[in-house]
């Protein structure tokens, strides 16, 4: 396993948002996960770095000026007031006017800008940043507990300096406010894997492949309840190796979204830990500029675990890393095992039975060799 540079942006402050006691989004994941990186010693093998915070300005890269100055503005007391002077720009309790709301998108965003000018100076071979990867955030709206798409600028960022850039989300949910962003651009490629069907956001059929000159440099990947490690191996491996074919990326991001894990509480797949980290390992064998953001993932341990496991791929220490768990200051919450993994349920592969993922998979992969190869 060769060392690569990796660099990882983290704001202590990051863990302390909360979007409310019920709500089942809890940015404390990200320091949970920092403790688990330091009682593993994980720290002093990569560049720690605190992000300067995303400005209003940067921000609106993407997103509307009107939308933005909104969130700049919003406070849990003046959100109604607000939001019936003008457009609706949070809609419902997913996406609540939480105290402190804009810092935090600054820090998610922050730090995935700041990962994105880090790996275009050649500075660093993988760059991660946990808070980042809120993938539904739109233009001139929230959504799905995304309010500043981080993504969308990482990857702006990107595009001042190569020509392409590869988009995975391996998220449960459909990552449609990066595909809606780039879907008319062929300098872009999303590929969404998601559980589909009566399932938020609704969006991510196979046959939404982009538009004009976009066409084809969307792909989504539906998928049924219970997915295991080795069905879902069986389609991602060829359908990363086919895209890497025929589009050629200077750099990757991946959404490493925990909610795919087997248990997540909103997630309804059956990833273990090692099956979801081996997407990180399969990608990162490819030795190309890599992005890793965190998003999704809701029962707290789990996420957790898996992202400081990946933390270990992203340096290539997987190996030598103790699954019994060191002493942290969250030991408790491990329990009753107290071990680095998440292990598969008995819940029926769905996708198995009626052979759906097989025609998903040839689908995905003629639709990709249709692609004309991209021009160097
Ligand atoms: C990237 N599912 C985000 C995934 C976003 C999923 C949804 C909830 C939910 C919200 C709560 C809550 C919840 C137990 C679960 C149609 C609705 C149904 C709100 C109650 N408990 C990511 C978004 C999804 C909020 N939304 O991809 C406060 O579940 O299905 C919906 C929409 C309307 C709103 N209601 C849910 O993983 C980060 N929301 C408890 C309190
Ligand atoms: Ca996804
Ligand atoms: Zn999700």
């Amino acid at each position: 396993m060769s060392k690569r540079r990796v660099t990882y942006y983290y704001d202590p402050d990051v863990g302390a948002f909360t979007y409310g006691l019920s709500h089942p989004m809890k940015p404390q994941r990200m320091r949970i996960t920092h403790e688990l990186l330091t009682a593993y010693d994980m720290l002093p093998k990569m560049h720690v770095l605190r992000a300067k915070r995303a400005t209003a300005e940067t921000m609106t890269r993407f997103h509307t000026d009107e939308y933005v100055h909104f969130l700049s503005k919003v406070t849990p007391e003046n959100a109604q007031q607000l939001t019936y002077q003008g457009t609706r720009f949070l809609v419902g309790e997913d996406n609540p006017a939480f105290d402190g709301v804009f810092e935090f998108c600054s820090i998610s965003a922050g730090g995935s800008i700041a990962a994105a000018q880090r790996l275009m100076n050649g500075q660093t071979d993988i760059a991660i940043n946990w808070a980042g990867g809120l993938h539904h955030a739109k233009k001139r709206e929230a959504s799905g507990f995304c309010y500043i798409n981080d993504i969308v600028l990482a990857i702006l960022e990107m595009l001042r300096t190569v020509p392409r850039v590869l988009y995975i989300d391996i998220d449960c949910h459909h990552g449609d406010g990066v595909e809606e962003a780039f879907y008319t651009t062929d300098r872009v490629m999303t590929c969404s894997f998601h559980k589909f069907g009566e399932y938020f956001p609704g969006t991510g059929t196979l046959d939404d492949r982009g538009r004009g000159k976009g066409r084809g440099y969307a792909l989504n990947v539906p998928l049924k309840d219970g997915i295991t490690d080795e069905a879902y191996k069986s389609v991602f491996q060829p359908v990363i190796d086919k895209i890497l074919e025929v589009f050629q990326p200077s750099a990757i991001v991946l959404q490493c979204g925990a909610d795919s894990l087997s248990g997540d509480k909103l997630g309804c797949l059956n990833l273990t830990m090692q099956g979801h980290a081996s997407c990180v390992q399969y990608i990162r064998t490819k030795n190309i500029p890599l992005l890793l953001l965190g998003g999704g993932g809701y029962t707290v341990k789990n996420v957790a675990r898996t992202w400081t496991y990946e933390t270990a791929c992203a340096l290539g220490i997987e190996n030598d890393i103790d699954l019994n768990l060191p002493w942290n200051e969250y030991f408790e919450w491990f329990g009753p095992r107290y071990r680095l993994e998440v292990p598969e349920s008995n819940m029926e592969d769905m996708n198995i039975r009626d052979g759906s993922l097989d025609r998903i998979r040839e689908t995905a992969l003629r639709y990709l060799s249709e692609l004309r190869p991209a021009p160097s």
